[in-house]
């Protein structure tokens, strides 16, 4: 039996006392512990920023890529060992904006991938621009006069692309959180699970009272599997903000798609470096 110390590393942490990652470092660990997955089992990929440092924190296979790259090393990642559970830590800047393009198609090839979007409405790391999740208005250091456009609806847009698992969390809710990061990783195809999080240095907006004040869970006579309810709540009609699983709703994923993957992973399957030699001469 693994318990939360099992994924314990002592890499020194510098995130600001109070940042709303601790909260989800921890409901990850939980969430890990509860599906009993050993650490070896695991692999983490990040990109660039503050949510992107999380898998320094963790004991576990971990690639802290490029900036908006981690779905790409995902990818080949999953692909070359699809028994690998493999997790993505990424903020919303990384996944939404510099990765946005890799966002789109991870979800049209359904990557049997779990995003865990650290959504905290900036750029954290490089100390407080506006990140495609800042609201409408908000005044940063780089946009005094406050944001001129609308924010990206994350979630409306992975159900529009036909994600099958959509949720929302929040770092102030843990137990939730980890029951979501668990159902998300139980998933077989993409989720994305957009979690918010204050950052209490940069975003003086969306602080931890702000969300208190919004957050609430979602009904539980929603129909998770009904694509236009979880649209509409996406959407979202008041000042509410619904947590947890919007939509899902199983369909094979993109391994699952490949017949030469159906027995064995890649990484089993014998290399014989002939066939390639013989490709490229041809
Ligand atoms: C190609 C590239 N462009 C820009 C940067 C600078 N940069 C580093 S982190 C970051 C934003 C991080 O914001 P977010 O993904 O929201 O993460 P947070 O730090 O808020 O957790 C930027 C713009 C970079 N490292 N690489
Ligand atoms: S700058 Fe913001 S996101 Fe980064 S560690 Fe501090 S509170 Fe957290």
């Amino acid at each position: 039996m693994l318990s939360t110390n099992d994924y314990h590393s002592d890499y020194p942490n510098h995130w600001c006392p109070g940042c709303g990652n601790f909260g989800i470092l921890d409901a990850m660990k939980s969430a890990l512990a509860g599906l009993g997955l050993s650490p070896e089992k695991i692999l983490i990929v990040s990109g660039i920023g503050q949510a992107a440092k999380t898998p320094h924190f963790l004991q576990c296979n971990c690639f802290h890529s490029l900036h908006g790259r981690a779905l790409p090393i995902a990818t080949g990642a999953k692909i070359a060992n699809h028994h690998m559970t493999v997790l993505v830590s990424t903020g919303d800047g990384d996944c939404y904006g510099e990765g946005g393009n890799h966002f789109m198609h991870a979800i049209r090839r359904n990557i049997d991938v779990t995003v865990l979007a650290h959504n905290n409405g900036v750029y954290g790391l490089t100390k407080g621009q506006a990140s495609p999740t800042s609201m409408e208005g908000m005044q940063t250091k780089m946009q005094p006069g406050g944001v001129i456009v609308g924010a990206f609806n994350p979630l409306a847009v992975a159900l529009s692309l036909g994600a099958g698992f959509v949720a929302r969390g929040f770092s102030g809710e843990g137990d939730q959180l980890s029951n979501l990061i668990q159902a998300g990783i139980r998933h077989r195809g993409f989720a994305l699970i957009d979690i918010l999080q204050p950052c209490v240095s940069f975003n003086r907006v969306n602080t931890h009272k702000w969300y208190k004040d919004r957050v609430v869970p979602i009904e539980e006579n929603h129909n998770e599997t009904d694509l236009i309810a979880a649209l509409r709540l996406a959407l979202g009609t008041d000042d509410r903000i619904p947590t947890g699983i919007y939509h899902r709703m199983e369909s094979p994923s993109y391994t699952d798609r490949i017949d030469k993957l159906k027995d064995k992973p890649l990484t089993d399957h014998r290399y014989r470096p002939e066939l390639l030699k013989a490709l490229l001469n041809d």
